[in-house]
């Protein structure tokens, strides 16, 4: 009652009615706005916003996964531009399996070490919410569960005390780590900067058995020191774990202290890689219809939290490349509509799903993803920020100039004269200033609309005329002091404010083109300059504004002073040329493709960033600069009537350089395992072990899957003796292999033939069955060997909580056995083979992704330091024979001193997805496993080479592993290195990942 009451109240102080017949529709929050404050330290959070030392903040952040960049130092290449892009939060999963090659084995060394990606955050000014687990998700291989936790036959994500042994294992390792870093401080001197803590991973299984587990996991992080506030993310906005039981809705109420959910809205790429809009941004919050499903009420005394917000969608094995689709569908203009409409919604807390997504390299991808885990993010696999990432600068910077948009209420709705628009209105109860999202009606509309919107603002009635022109929204702000300045309201978005040593700066920018105006309010007539552009002023003396109109085209500049206010330099851009601008602490940068950091040193002004050709520089500080530095040169300035200072050369660019060219192949045939003289003495024996797959088998056979002799990883090799006979004249095979995952089947070494499973989209076809026709051979009597490799293109996920993670991988059962008629199956005794050491394996630099079983993966052939001088010279495209075949090389790359590039390594025609050569590659940089390619699957035939894993002034070696039935034409392609990306400037990349 008390929370129905209080909201109406806000509503009714909106007095004007719409004339339109529609327009956003009326807030039916149940949100509590009178709940006290919660405090875990030095944060809190109410009903509208989390706080940190008491002050309210919008969490903006973005997500990224350390393992998949095996590259630590160019973590921070990725948080600077987080942090550029102006989010003020990341967001990380943690993956258990990666740390854990063993029960009881944890490793935070090297590319896993956690301890530094979080001092880092907290160095480069991000706050970190964390997400360990156990379970992520994430198109993990066993959604981040370990190998070896597929071996246990409890039930996973459950109260069952087997799984909360392993999973406190876990996390006793890795909040460990994490209490270190919370901003809180452990209470034992550290101190970081991670302000949530999330537990479990959109957990929709909500039996008993699954809220002790829940409440396990969060006494768990209690007793380990996790003393910020924990949050668990619903799959959708359906109200399961909630802090508390609403009275409004049927929720799940359980142990969190914030209620968080995740969305992917907004339409998908299709196959084809066409875009498709989809529905209208969702009303997840205050303007929501009520009910637990898409309402506003799942957690009435906790801030709109998505932990997850669609910011692009991962890619399947077989499509056409969806990437670059995905990358425009959750692109320009639906990071405008959606993210705002969630925030006028009141989800003041966001976080992108995901920021930069990386590389799935080794085995570390779920059967649904290949390789590139680019995501179509902000930032590309390469470290490229997309055209997005400047538009959510743009939005950012509003976020980061008016702190008071954390915390707002609706505040009415104002009158449209148009019904094709809508317009979110909400005022800050303290500041009274308001935010203004002015969008169509539905959000997915398309028209183009000049229209005017009336609205009671804290400065007075306005009708504000604007232009809103296809699938677009405008995040505008009204009544709210600016630095010294007084904006009455905007028809232009605002993208920063600073207060400069000289005199205020607002950039303020619109669609180009498009007509704009600015009121600010004085107390006596101002003069106005106007330096550049075209634009026009009146002043009404009654009220004191000034009201500036004009169209955004290129760069407007207007010098205002006097009026009873600081001087001012307005800054109104056409949108591109607002994204030029930077703003890093209190420096306003104009013109490089990355501004990293902004520092003063004894009064010297220190920059670093990128530049991607040769660049002007023009900037702003706060405080007098004496000189100016950029990635520590001295740059000549001058001083401009703008008040800025100006390079008076330009900035260098990158100088290009050149890629050797991919020659002097050694080449060395592999799958000795098929031999019937094979020795595999040392190999372990098929037995009747504890079988804890729910992948059913027929009765009566031994247990086959790799899993349960320790091999959880890539391929592994079985080798089954039969005696020879009559009945021996087919093989049947059912196994488990995840998404184009294969098997190879020999017979004596002679190869019989390869089977492999379909893509399948969305949804991979994981577990196959094969049959072939055995050789004459098998049925003279005497001793056979039937070798059959098995690649396992990674378990499944978990995400319905049923232990799909548990499917069989590896074979499940074979048979040899007549070809009709009753007959009877030949006995035979199994061997198994997989990567070398199984789960103790030896390199512990690289880690649990790296490394199958394949014969040359045992012995090293991956390896740099490996010998391959006995192997005979070969060339790309020469027939193979059927089985495993490897390729070697070595090459120089010398990448000019203070440049950063990301090298790719592409194969054949790169403009189809697919060829009709069946073959497969693993790719091995400096013996890391840098991604498969699949020619006749596809999509991907680039594949990304992180420096740090390529040596990028020095010696380099590459090891393709190529399988191929030995058809004519299934051979390797053309292979070359390829330069994805080339600037200048990057963080220092120092060490490397391999002794050369
Ligand atoms: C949601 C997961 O939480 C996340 O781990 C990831 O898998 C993401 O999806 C997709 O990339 S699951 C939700 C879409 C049902």
């Amino acid at each position: 009652m008390r929370r129905a009451l209080l909201f109406a109240a806000a509503v009714a102080a909106a007095p004007l009615l719409s004339s339109a017949p529609v327009t956003a529709q009326e807030a039916r929050s149940t949100a509590d706005f009178t709940a006290p404050a919660q405090t875990f330290g030095r944060v809190s959070f109410d009903a509208r916003s989390l706080m940190i030392d008491g002050k309210r903040l919008v969490i903006w952040s973005s997500e990224m996964h350390p393992f998949r960049l095996p590259s630590p130092e160019l973590w921070r290449d990725i948080l600077q531009k987080m942090k550029a892009s102006g989010f003020n939060t990341v967001a990380f999963y943690f993956d258990w399996g990666y740390h854990s090659p063993k029960q009881g084995v944890y490793d935070f060394t090297g590319i896993r070490d956690l301890d530094r990606l979080l001092r880092m955050s907290a160095e480069e000014g991000l706050y970190v919410i964390v997400r360990p687990g156990p379970y992520a998700n994430a198109e993990l291989t066993r959604g981040g569960f370990p190998g070896w936790l597929v071996n246990q036959r409890a039930p996973s994500r459950t109260d069952s005390p087997e799984y909360l042994a392993a999973a406190d294992e876990w996390l006793t390792q890795v909040n460990a780590i994490i209490a270190r870093h919370q901003i809180n401080g452990d209470g034992r001197g550290n101190q970081g900067s991670v302000i949530l803590y999330q537990i479990e991973n959109e957990l929709a299984a909500t039996t008993p058995a699954h809220r002790r587990y829940m409440d396990h996991l969060y006494a768990k992080a209690r007793a380990d020191g996790i003393n910020v506030p924990i949050f668990h993310n619903d799959q959708g906005r359906n109200g399961y774990w909630t802090p508390e039981d609403s009275p409004v809705d049927k929720v799940v109420p359980g142990p969190v202290d914030l209620y968080a959910f995740d969305g992917y809205p907004g339409g998908t790429c299709t196959v084809q890689g066409r875009t498709t809009r989809g529905a209208a941004a969702p009303d997840w919050g205050f303007y929501g219809p009520g009910g637990a499903k898409g309402g506003a009420s799942a957690s009435p005394a906790t801030p709109g939290f998505m932990a997850e917000i669609g910011g692009g969608w991962f890619d399947y094995w077989g499509s056409n490349g969806g990437y670059e689709c995905n990358a425009v569908q959750r692109g320009e203009r639906f990071q405008r509509v959606f993210y705002g409409v969630n925030l006028a919604n009141g989800i003041s807390l966001q976080s992108i799903y995901v920021g930069f997504g990386g590389t799935s390299w080794g085995w570390l991808a779920a059967p649904v993803v290949f390789t590139s885990y680019d995501y179509g993010a902000a930032i590309s696999e390469t470290r490229e920020l997309r055209p997005k990432a400047e538009e959510m600068k743009q939005l950012a910077g509003l976020i980061a100039s008016v702190p008071d948009l954390a915390g707002m209420v609706p505040a009415g709705v104002p009158a449209i004269s148009s019904p094709n628009i809508q317009v979110y209105h909400n005022r800050s109860p303290e500041t009274d200033a308001r935010f203004l999202l002015v969008t169509h009606k539905p959000s997915n509309g398309q028209t183009n609309d000049q229209f005017t919107v009336t609205a009671d603002l804290p400065d007075g009635r306005y009708v504000m005329p604007m232009t809103l022109n296809g699938f677009d929204a405008k995040w505008l702000v009204a009544g709210v002091d600016l630095a010294g300045q007084r904006l009455v309201y905007s028809t232009s978005e605002l993208q920063a404010v600073l207060p400069a040593s000289r005199h205020d700066v607002l950039l303020m920018y619109g669609r180009a083109g498009e007509p704009g105006e600015t009121v600010l309010r004085f107390a006596a007539q101002p003069d106005i300059t106007v330096l550049e552009g075209d634009v026009r002023s009146t002043f009404d003396a009654a009220s004191g504004d000034l009201k500036l109109d004009y169209e955004h085209v290129g760069l407007s500049r207007v010098r205002i002073s006097g009026g009873g206010r600081p001087d001012l330099l307005l800054l109104i851009g056409e949108e591109k040329e607002a994204a030029r601008f930077w703003r890093q602490g209190d420096v306003l940068v104009r013109g490089p493709a990355l501004l990293r950091h902004a520092g003063t040193e004894r009064g010297r002004l220190l920059l670093t960033g990128d530049t991607r050709e040769s660049t002007p520089l023009e900037l702003w500080s706060a405080a007098p600069a004496s000189s100016v530095r950029w990635n520590g040169a001295v740059v000549a300035t001058r001083a401009t009537a703008s008040g800025s200072l100006e390079a008076l050369t330009p900035l260098a660019g990158p100088a290009a350089f050149a890629l050797p060219v991919l020659s002097d192949w050694r080449v060395a045939p592999e799958s000795p395992e098929a031999r019937l003289e094979f020795d595999d003495h040392d190999w372990q024996t098929i037995d009747n072990r504890a079988y804890a797959s729910n992948t059913l088998r027929p009765d009566g056979q031994p247990n086959m899957l790799m899993d349960a002799y320790g091999f959880h990883e890539g391929d592994v090799w079985y080798r089954g003796r039969f005696e020879g006979g009559p009945e021996a004249e087919t093989i049947n095979l059912f196994y488990g292999a995840g998404g184009a995952g294969m098997a190879q089947v020999f017979l004596d070494g002679v190869f019989v033939g390869q089977h492999e499973l379909p893509s399948g989209i969305p949804r991979p076809i994981t577990t196959g069955v094969a049959a072939f026709d055995l050789p004459e051979a098998a049925r003279t009597p005497g001793p056979h060997v039937v070798s059959v490799m098995v690649r396992n293109n990674g378990h499944n996920w978990n995400l319905d909580a049923n232990d799909f993670h548990k499917e069989a991988r590896g074979l499940v059962s074979v048979s040899v056995a007549p070809r009709v008629g009753p007959g009877f199956a030949v006995p035979i005794s199994w061997k198994i083979q997989g990567r070398a050491g199984g789960e103790d394996f030896a390199d512990t630099l690289r880690g649990v992704p790296n490394n199958g079983g394949l014969f040359g993966e045992r012995h090293g052939w991956h390896l740099p330091e490996f010998k391959d001088g006995d192997w005979r010279p070969g060339m790309v495209g020469e027939p193979l024979q059927p089985g495993v075949t490897w390729y070697r090389t070595r090459f120089d790359l010398d990448v000019p001193a203070g440049q950063d590039a990301s090298i790719g390594l592409a194969f054949g025609d790169t403009d189809t997805p697919r060829s009709d050569r069946a073959y497969r590659v693993l790719i091995f940089v400096n013996g890391w496993h840098m991604g498969q390619f699949i020619a006749n699957v596809g999509p991907q035939r680039v594949f990304s080479l992180p420096e740090h894993i390529l040596n990028h002034r020095g010696r380099n070696s590459i090891a393709l592993v190529v399988s191929t039935d030995g058809a004519p034409g299934n051979v390797l392609e053309d292979v070359r290195l390829v330069t994805l990306r080339n600037v200048r400037g990057g963080v220092d990349v120092t060490t490397r990942a391999q002794a050369q």
